[in-house]
Order: structure tokens, then C-alpha cells, then sequence
């Protein structure tokens, strides 16, 4: 097998124009460019364009998409690929409607960009100076012709995506700015090659103590020869880690071969903070009758059941059994981690998936309107124990039905199924993102005339269960067995009558549901992120600016009606920023508290959304920049395995603990009353190993009067092993102690910052160069808490640049 990259000696040309702006020139040599890449950060690149992402220059770059471009690369054919054999061009992906050319001939027409492209070149190719050529057509501008010559699907949003198989937020999205690019968005090269391995898989058939069933299986394409070999090694590992081996020789078969072996004493994988998410390794070899290997492949594989239960003992459920457990799933949605593809790197996906699982997740939805992610995100999902939803790319619209379209999604679906589904942790495969829901509210007609019905009920399903025999599909998502999908009774639902349709938090105590796949609340990205992304004189919070940063509808309005519910509406913008982010924080934590109290009821909670794909006000919990908004750290805390939590009676409190971590602790409730600093203890208890149980009930007469209530679960050496508050009234109403210098930092091996005289709530630090460790914390008197490690601290750092923010200064008085 011989492969040879195509990345360099790329240009980018304008093609045809529709539309351009009068300054714009492209020189007629056209640019050099970068291959993976997109139009938009290449013109970026060259200095034709100013940054996408800065202010409203989104506005003017709208001419871009609407334009045809060309990509052209001349290479010569390597020395090693002179002989005989077969050489194929292979596209990883193409962005997305592309003429492709090699010296002038035209050899294939792509239409999907989530499709990869095996074309046979032998013919066209020559020695020296070949050219390849890509034109790229407009996707909007197709779109829209095909909605004039055909039909409008009914859509919430651009309703000429749906006929394009292209990423669908691209276009614009209520988070995402509208940059429906093109380009190679995924490696571009030659391979020389007769056959080999298309695609491994790795089912886990039934899990025991003592034994587990797997099936393994090796697909094939090309012309095989007679004595050709497959070899297959199975490496397992033991709980201390040692290796055991178990091997195979096939005489392999075009397309399907398979194995079924038994593994003794296996070490099964988990889902985060439910065991260890062991790995093992699976290794093929095609090899030719001399022994000589054609192509070999390993992929890293986990042993594990996995079920969706969605009714018992006659009752409507729905939750995840993994290796015959019960699974609350405490999950959150995946976004595309950018505008703009190619500028995500392995690390990106590594440093949010590592955050979710720090924040004690087991579960990630690959969200329906974005991409399928690539290799790395499930690899990093199969080591972490984060659980996957995966949609199909599909959302929030109606889509074509004919023989063209569903063409190329059975490839698109068939290539993806057999791409990822090796993977253990890949839970779920789900139709769509809010298809059907949408259609039951705005179309009052029979679901089954939903144009794409057929694709999500009829035809995927039988695709996963051809590719995918046993794993759980579920045909779109909110869903269920009532008439509207979003219904209480059966399936999962989607909660956005909180912050969407205008709904407070507190709200979510009347909940009922099953398993809940999206709920969330807004607040801005960072100050750092977000005063970065637009000039320092439109900074403000009613600017044009700031509320192009927010794509919601009435997103800005929202961020004022919610805050002045529960706490002061200051608007100058660090205050803003630290309050608006505060009420994202209290509503997470009250809902995820609220359906962790509703086990085994409800069975699973997944937040919208994990991260950003550009600067922007969101649901975000990680801004674009990779910091944290405050409610990251009351989400770990209120997920974390040991925690406390507050079920609100009319008269009173019920306490709920949480230790699952087998260790004696001791549990303390403390009272701070409003407007007073004197701090009482309520209950000081011992806490033993257990699962959820109430330690204690409290009528509200007992206190003198209202304020706040902090528990904490204290180990035997009095750290902090978790704390968790409820306020007794709107915190708007309360008063809370407050002095200037109630915080002090110490700047000694590392930076710490201590809290002298009062309780003080939700310290936020920040400073312009340099991001901390803990945020959003309750602190009491004679607390200390590290912000920064001596090794993390820059030698240049400047101590009174740091700017603390508490809610005491905010409510003193
Ligand atoms: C849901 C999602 C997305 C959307 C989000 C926030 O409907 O599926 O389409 O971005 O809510 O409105």
C-alpha cells in the first residue's frame, strides 16, 4: 500500500462570481491556501478578509457563500507509485458541492461532505505536472434554486440547507453565525493499492463474571488473491494489567468476515464514575500468500452491553442499561467545536471532552445539526467513559424524499455506521434533532406526511440494522409513543419551556420526565473571550455588538428578564458578565439537582451545551476560548459522586447525601441569615458510605429568619469533599455582609486567596492574561482555596490585575 498526501502546492481562485464586494480583488494566480482548509480561512490567511469572528463582520462576509470557488494543486506522481497496481484519489471530505477535475477530466460531481470519496485514477494520471481541480458551488444559491424550481421544506431556520447534505448549522444557527463555507475540509490523497481492509467492528454479544461473548468482524474491498490471509489478534487485559493473547487465521472472503470468540475473565467497560472504561486492542493483518503484510489496522476496543429500556412491568421508561446496569445518565450536547471545521485539532476535542468527564459526565449527544465527528472524539470518549447519543445529521427541518437524496444519505449513514461502530462508547444511534417535534407544532398535519418520515422511521432503521444489529435507534429526538413527541408519558422530551418559551428555572420542580436529551439557560462567554471579540467602545451590554454575539432570537432580552428575577440587573460589563453567568450556574444546578432527586423516575439529564464554535452568548458551559463559565463548577459539583442536595418542601427542606465513594464523612448545615453575619450550625452528622438517602428534614420555624443554607461534607481531615446551598429567597431580596477587603490574596508558593470575616458566595477571579483553577465557590470564614499552582504562575504576573468578583458586593447594604 502506498499513500502520498496532497497538502501542498495548493491555490485558491475565484471561479465565478455572483457577487463581490467592490475592494475585493483575487489575484489572477490565485492564493496560496491550506488543504484541509475552508474559502473563509484561507481569504483570512492572504489578508483579503478581516477576522470573521470580530464584531459584525459577519454582515459583510455573507458574499463569500455565495460565490464559486476553485482549488487547484499540481503534483507529480511519486517515484514509488510507477508500477502496475491500481492508484485511487481519496477524499476524506469535501465541503460540499464540488466539480472535480484531474487534468481536465471530470471525475466526479460530490454532493455530500459528510461522505468520503474513493475514485480510480490509473487512466487520468501522469507522470509529472498533473493538475487537480475543484470547483466548489454554492451550496445557498443551489438551495435556494432548488426550493424556486421544487419546494420549500418547512423548516425553522434556512430552509434551503435541507436539500444540501451539509453541516446545517453552517448556514446559521441560534449560537452559530452563518458561514456556509466550502473547501477540503478533510485530507486529500493518492493511494496505490489492489485491496485492503475497508473497515474492523467489535460487538459485545453478552457480558458475564466469568465470560464474555464478541464478535469481530473484518469488511474488505478490492480484488483478493487466492492465498491471501487474515490474521487477527486479540489483546486483552487483566484487572492488574497483564496481556493475554488470543489469535486467529481466516482465509478471508470479499466484503464480510467474521469471528466469534469467548473471552475469559474479561474486564468489561464502564461509563464514567461507574468502573474504569477498560480498553483492549484488536489487531488485523491482511497479508499476501508470502506472508508480506498488505495492510494492517488496530483499533482499541471495550467489552460491554448496551440497552435502551423503554418500558418495564408494563410502565413507560426510558433509560441505559450498560453491562445489565441501570445507568443515570448526567450528559451534556456536543456542538461543532468551530465555524469553520479544519481549525479543530485533536487537542480541542481531548481538552472539552476532558471537561466534561472532570465534571463528572458519562454521557456526550453528537447533536443532529452538526458533523460526525472524526476518529479522535470517539477515541476520546471510549477513554473517558463518556457514553455517545449520536444523531444523524438531520435537524430541525423536514427533508427530500427522493431517490437522488436518499441515495446519498444511505451512503452517508452506511459509511458513518461502519466508521464508528467499533467504538464502546457509542450508546445510541438517533434519526434526527426535533424533526418530528417541530412538524407536530407548526404543520398540524399526520406525522407520517412529514417530507423525510420515511427516512427516519423506515429506512435508517434498517440501515443501523443491517451495519449496526445491536445497537439501540431511536427515530428522532424528543420522542415518544403519545402524539406530540415532546409528550410527558413516554420517550424522552427536551425541556425549553424553561429559558426558550420564556419560563424561569424554579419552574423545574414541576418536572416529570423520563430522560431529559436538552435543557438549558444563557449567559456570555467569558469577559476575556468576549471583550477580545469586538472593539473596547461597543463592549457594553446594549450595543450592537454585544447582541450580535447572541444569535437567539430575543437571546439579549432574555439575559435581563431572567436576571432581574433573581439578582441585582447591574449592566456595567464585568458586573454583568459575573451575574448573568451566576444565574446560568443556579438554573444548571437547581435542574440537575431536581432530576437527580426524581431517580429512578427520571433517568437522565443532558445539558445544552458543552461548547461554542465561535465567540459567542450561549448555553455554552466552556466559552469558545476554552474558559469555563461559572456554571461548569456548580454542574461538576452538583454531578459529583459524593454531593449534597436540597429537595424545597412548603414548609421545609428534605436533605438528600450522596457517598458513593465508601468513606465516613461528616455533614454539616450551616444558616446564614439575611442581612446578619453571625453564621449558625443547623445539623453537624456522620455520614456513611451509601447511595442517595435523606439525613435530615428541617422546618423552616426552626430558623430565625430567612436566608441561606450551605451543607458540607467534611472528610476526616476537614477538607472539602463537596458543599451545595439553597437560598430561602429570591437572592435579590437578601442582604449579605460586605467589607473590601473580606478576600485577600497571598501570593506565596502559588496564589491563594482567603476569606477573613464573613461568608462570602460565588468568588469569581479573573484577570486579562491568566485563567484559574476554582471559581464560583462559597466561601467561609478562615477559608483558603489555591487559584494557581507555583509552576502555573507566569513570571511576568501582576498581582493587581486581578479583579475578584462575590455576589456580597453585590447585595450589600
Ligand atoms: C434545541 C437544539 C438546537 C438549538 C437549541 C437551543 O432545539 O436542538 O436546535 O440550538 O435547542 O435553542
Amino acid at each position: 500500500m502506498k499513500k502520498h498526501i496532497l497538502a501542498e502546492n495548493w491555490r485558491l481562485f475565484l471561479h465565478r462570481s455572483r457577487e463581490i464586494p467592490e475592494h475585493f480583488t483575487l489575484p489572477e494566480e490565485g492564493i496560496k491556501c491550506k488543504v484541509p482548509g475552508t474559502v473563509h480561512t484561507d481569504l483570512h490567511r492572504a489578508g483579503l478578509i478581516p477576522d470573521p469572528f470580530f464584531d459584525r463582520n459577519e454582515q459583510q462576509l455573507q458574499w463569500i457563500a455565495r460565490n464559486e470557488w476553485r482549488y487547484e494543486c499540481r503534483f507529480n506522481l511519486p517515484e514509488d507509485f510507477k508500477t502496475e497496481d491500481p492508484v485511487f484519489l481519496i477524499f476524506e471530505g469535501l465541503d460540499t458541492l464540488a466539480s472535480v477535475f484531474l487534468n481536465g477530466q471530470p471525475i466526479i460531481r460530490a454532493k455530500n461532505m459528510f461522505r468520503r470519496y474513493r475514485i480510480p485514477v490509473t487512466q487520468w494520471l501522469r507522470e509529472t505536472d498533473n493538475l487537480l481541480s475543484i470547483v466548489f458551488h454554492s451550496a445557498p444559491e443551489f438551495g435556494k434554486k432548488m426550493e424556486t424550481d421544487f419546494q420549500q421544506m418547512p423548516s425553522v431556520i434556512f430552509p434551503e440547507r435541507a436539500v444540501v447534505r451539509k453541516a446545517q448549522y453552517s448556514y446559521g444557527w441560534d449560537w452559530g453565525p452563518s458561514f456556509p463555507t466550502c473547501g477540503i475540509w478533510k485530507p486529500v490523497y493518492l493511494l496505490q493499492q489492489k485491496r485492503g481492509i475497508e473497515t474492523v467492528w467489535f460487538d459485545t454479544i453478552k457480558t458475564g463474571k466469568k465470560k464474555a461473548t464478541v464478535k469481530i468482524g473484518v469488511n474488505l474491498w478490492g480484488m483478493l488473491e487466492q492465498n491471501d490471509e487474515l490474521e487477527i489478534v486479540f489483546r486483552h487485559y487483566s484487572k492488574d494489567g497483564v496481556e493475554r493473547r488470543q489469535a486467529e487465521v481466516l482465509f478471508p472472503v470479499y466484503n464480510e468476515n467474521s469471528l466469534q470468540l469467548i473471552v475469559e475473565d474479561p474486564v468489561l467497560w464502564w461509563p464514567n464514575g461507574h468502573g474504569t472504561p477498560q480498553l483492549h486492542k484488536l489487531e488485523v493483518r491482511l497479508k499476501d500468500e508470502h506472508g508480506e503484510t498488505i495492510e494492517a489496522k488496530t483499533i482499541v476496543v471495550g467489552i460491554r452491553t448496551i440497552e435502551l429500556v423503554t418500558s418495564e412491568d408494563g410502565e413507560a421508561r426510558f433509560f441505559f442499561k450498560v453491562n445489565g446496569k441501570p445507568i443515570f445518565v448526567k450528559g451534556v450536547n456536543w456542538i461543532p467545536a468551530h465555524s469553520f471545521l479544519p481549525e479543530v485539532t485533536d487537542d480541542t476535542y481531548e481538552f472539552y471532552l476532558k471537561q466534561a468527564a472532570r465534571a463528572n459526565m458519562n454521557m456526550v449527544r453528537v447533536w443532529g445539526g452538526g458533523i460526525y465527528e472524526s476518529d479522535v472524539f470517539y477515541q476520546c470518549c471510549d477513554r473517558l467513559g463518556l457514553m455517545v447519543w449520536q444523531d444523524f445529521m438531520f435537524a430541525c427541518s423536514a427533508y427530500p424524499e427522493d431517490d437522488g437524496f436518499l441515495a446519498q444519505v444511505k451512503e452517508e449513514v452506511r459509511e458513518n455506521i461502519l466508521r464508528l461502530r467499533y467504538h464502546p462508547s457509542l450508546a445510541i444511534w438517533c434519526g434526527n434533532n426535533e424533526n418530528e417535534w417541530i412538524w407536530f407544532r407548526d404543520m398540524a398535519q399526520p406525522m407520517e406526511e412529514m417530507p423525510g418520515y420515511r427516512l427516519f422511521h423506515h429506512l435508517i432503521p434498517q440501515w443501523v440494522n443491517q451495519y449496526d444489529p445491536l445497537r439501540p435507534y431511536w427515530p428522532t429526538t424528543p420522542w415518544g409513543l403519545e402524539k406530540d413527541p415532546n409528550g410527558l408519558e413516554t420517550g424522552n422530551r427536551h425541556v425549553w419551556e424553561i429559558w426558550s418559551w420564556w419560563e424561569d428555572y424554579p419552574k423545574v420542580r414541576e418536572d416529570r420526565s423520563l430522560f431529559v436529551t436538552e435543557f438549558g439557560f444563557q449567559a456570555p462567554a467569558h469577559y476575556n473571550t468576549l471583550s477580545g471579540c469586538m472593539p473596547p467602545e461597543k463592549f457594553s451590554v446594549q450595543s450592537r455588538s454585544f447582541e450580535w454575539h447572541n444569535k437567539q432570537v430575543d437571546g439579549p432580552e432574555r439575559l435581563f428578564r431572567f436576571l432581574s428575577a433573581h439578582l441585582p440587573v447591574v449592566t456595567d460589563m464585568p458586573a454583568f458578565v459575573y451575574l448573568t453567568q451566576l444565574n446560568q450556574a443556579f438554573a444548571l444546578k437547581t435542574c440537575l439537582e431536581h432530576w437527580q432527586l426524581q431517580k429512578p423516575h427520571t433517568m437522565g439529564a443532558i445539558i445544552w451545551q458543552l461548547n461554542d464554535c465561535w465567540p459567542v452568548t450561549s448555553w455554552s458551559l466552556i466559552d469558545f476560548e476554552r474558559r469555563p463559565k461559572l456554571a461548569y463548577y456548580w454542574v461538576k459539583n452538583i454531578l459529583a459522586e459524593q454531593n449534597i442536595l436540597f429537595f424545597p418542601l412548603k414548609s421545609g427542606m428534605k436533605i438528600f447525601v450522596q457517598n458513593l465513594q465508601k468513606q465516613k464523612l461528616t455533614f454539616s448545615l450551616l444558616h446564614i441569615p439575611d442581612g446578619g453575619w453571625e453564621i449558625e450550625e443547623v445539623k453537624n452528622l456522620t455520614i456513611k458510605a451509601q447511595e442517595k438517602e435523606a439525613i435530615c428534614s428541617l422546618h423552616f420555624s426552626e430558623l430565625h429568619r430567612p436566608g441561606i443554607l450551605v451543607g458540607t461534607l467534611y472528610d476526616a481531615q476537614k477538607r472539602i469533599v463537596a458543599r451545595n446551598f439553597f437560598n430561602l429567597v429570591p437572592w435579590k431580596y437578601l442582604r449579605l455582609q460586605y467589607k473590601r477587603d473580606q478576600l485577600t490574596l497571598h501570593h506565596q508558593e502559588g496564589l491563594w486567596i482567603e476569606c477573613r470575616e464573613f461568608a462570602t458566595l460565588f468568588v469569581e477571579v479573573r484577570h486579562p492574561l491568566v485563567d484559574f483553577e476554582n471559581q464560583a465557590m462559597i466561601m467561609l470564614p478562615g477559608e483558603r482555596v489555591e487559584l494557581l499552582n507555583k509552576n502555573a504562575i507566569p513570571e511576568d504576573f501582576n498581582i493587581s490585575q486581578v479583579q475578584i468578583f462575590c455576589l456580597n458586593q453585590f447585595l450589600a447594604g
